[in-house]
């Protein structure tokens, strides 16, 4: 059991008012809030060893490139990487999987075929659609059954001999379904095809072990999992990263250059061109040791009774539509709900007045929106310093919003 009220106190933002109600936040699938020891590493940094990395032979170059290279090592333990050449820092999930877009299908072949899902993120899909336009590759979309979930036999039947990426979200940030992206790795390895995971939910709810789910990259933002904006990860398997070329070019990412050449350097400098996100990969590496003092095992269990109590709550109010598993089995805490005579802006406008902040919109998921026949909902996202409290006040605050609009 965590112990919220504890954790709280880490969270200086926590403590604040939004409307003369207090803060109660449930957008973390946008982007999580920052303890204090995140916000004191990237102080301490500016304050006492600011310096360029990788470039000079002074104490504060030195004291700053130590600690960013440690930065990529703590990433890859957390992750289950083999070394730290695997992590490859970026601005976030989403340049990681254009990275991957452009670096992958330049490749490819006319006719050849990638495979998506009906859930995914606009990040996960359009970088593929722009590449798949320009070289003629045929895209193809796995099912997303009535049940919220992937449909596997549909997926068998689409990995074929022509597949050469499956690229698959782990967690939805809409529907908070959990894909099985270890089966769908091995349907992509047993067609010599490679797997890609955005894993931009999943990192910060559940324990990730990229050998374990043997997928190929993993992509990946910090300012989800408790770390700043401005960087991101993307975990290789070492001998793909090695094979493929860079993404962008300059500063930092070479070993010799001349006029008319270049030799690249080795990884994770080859992918991670000009000045890095340096206090950033320090306020990342503070949230990984963070996260991990807090266990995420116990994250995620604690984000299940979360959940199942949330579920249990919403789902009693006249007129409200929830879009995910009903069970908590494979399902992050992410609620996307609509109530019926609400707008779900009007909605999450009403919840702000309240102090509750919750995103509405079509969360870069159009399609999946279309699959569901909706415009848009509003959102409710849970993370370790949320409790039952936070539901209750959720639900008080539906119900006040139902009596204003007489819905
Ligand atoms: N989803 C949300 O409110 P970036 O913007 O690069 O940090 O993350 C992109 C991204 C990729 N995949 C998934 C599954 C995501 O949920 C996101 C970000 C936020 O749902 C912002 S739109």
């Amino acid at each position: 059991m965590l112990n919220v009220a504890e954790i709280k106190k880490d969270f200086p933002i926590l403590d604040g008012n939004v409307h003369k109600n207090n803060l109660i936040y449930l957008d973390n699938a946008a982007t999580s809030q920052k303890p204090r020891s995140v916000i004191t590493a990237m102080t301490r940094y500016y304050e006492q060893f600011n310096a360029n990395v990788h470039s000079g032979v002074h104490k504060l170059s030195e004291l700053a490139t130590e600690e960013y290279e440690r930065a990529h090592e703590k990433v890859a333990r957390f992750i289950g990487a083999h070394c730290a050449e695997e992590i490859i820092f970026t601005k976030n999930a989403t340049e990681a999987l254009n990275l991957l877009a452009y670096t992958l299908c330049k490749r490819l072949k006319a006719g050849e075929e990638i495979i998506l899902t009906e859930m995914e993120h606009h990040s996960n899909l359009v970088p593929w659609q722009q590449i798949a336009k320009e070289k003629g590759l045929i895209l193809r979309f796995i099912r997303v059954g009535k049940d919220f979930r992937l449909d596997l036999d549909h997926a068998r039947s689409l990995i074929t001999s022509k597949t050469k990426i499956v690229s698959s979200t782990h967690m939805s940030n809409v529907l908070g379904t959990i894909n099985p992206v270890k089966e769908l790795a091995k349907l992509a390895h047993g067609r010599g095809a490679v797997m890609v995971v955005d894993g931009a939910q999943s990192i910060a709810h559940l324990p990730i072990n990229v050998k374990d789910l043997d997928c190929d990259f993993f992509a990946f933002s910090g300012h989800k999992m408790l770390g700043p904006t401005g960087i991101g990860a993307l975990y290789g398997k070492k001998a793909l990263l090695e094979k493929m070329d860079p993404f962008l070019f300059g500063g930092g990412m070479i070993r010799e250059v001349t006029l008319h050449d270049t030799q690249f350097a080795d990884l994770p400098a080859k992918f991670e061109a000009g000045t890095p996100s340096i206090a950033e990969a320090i306020g990342l590496s503070a949230a990984v040791d963070y996260l991990k003092k807090i266990g995420m095992e116990a994250i995620a269990s604690h984000e299940q009774e979360l959940i199942r109590y949330a579920l249990k709550k919403l789902s009693g109010i006249p007129g409200i539509t929830i879009y995910g598993p009903n069970e908590t089995v494979q399902r992050g805490a992410v609620i996307a709900f609509n109530v019926e005579g609400i707008h779900p802006h009007d909605l999450a406008s009403i919840l702000d007045r309240h102090g509750i902040a919750v995103r509405a919109g079509n969360h870069c998921t159009m399609p999946l929106m279309n699959r569901l026949g909706i415009n848009g909902s509003a959102r409710a996202s849970f993370y370790l310093y949320n409790d039952v409290h936070d539901v209750d006040a959720l639900v008080g605050a539906i119900g006040k919003a139902k009596t204003l609009f007489k819905a």
